[in-house]
């Protein structure tokens, strides 16, 4: 497994810094983020440190996550709706620098 030993998300998966797990799979982990903006706000990861959607080369992996969005917003109750972010680059506001989708419900949001 590729972990970074300076990754926050690293440190999750590897159970060194506590999280609200909601969703673990062989390759995946959901978490509930430590600051939300909405009622529900869960963040996807990949285990294996991939730093941004920029860097990732493994399809088998890109659609794992991507069927996971549906199914880990089911879990927590907004799967009829939901927002999925992924942020790439700082210059839009990404701040950890290990993969995440972001899934955000349980309240009007407007756009963008
Ligand atoms: P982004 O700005 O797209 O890189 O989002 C990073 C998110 O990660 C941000 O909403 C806050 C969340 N976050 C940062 N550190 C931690 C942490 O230690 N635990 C959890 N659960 N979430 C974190």
């Amino acid at each position: 497994m590729i972990s970074d030993p300076d990754c926050i998300f690293c440190k999750i998966v590897k159970g060194d810094l506590p999280a609200d797990i909601v969703y673990e799979d062989d390759d995946l982990l959901a978490f509930k983020d430590i600051n939300p903006v909405s009622k529900v706000h869960v963040l996807v990861i990949p285990k294996r440190h991939v730093s941004s959607l920029n860097a990732l080369d493994d399809p088998e992996l890109a659609g794992k996550l991507m069927l996971a969005v549906p199914k880990v917003a089911h879990k927590m109750g907004v799967g009829d709706g939901y927002r999925s972010i992924i942020n790439t680059d700082s210059s839009v506001g990404q701040t950890v620098f290990h993969l995440h989708i972001h899934i955000l419900g349980g309240r009007k949001l407007s756009w963008p």
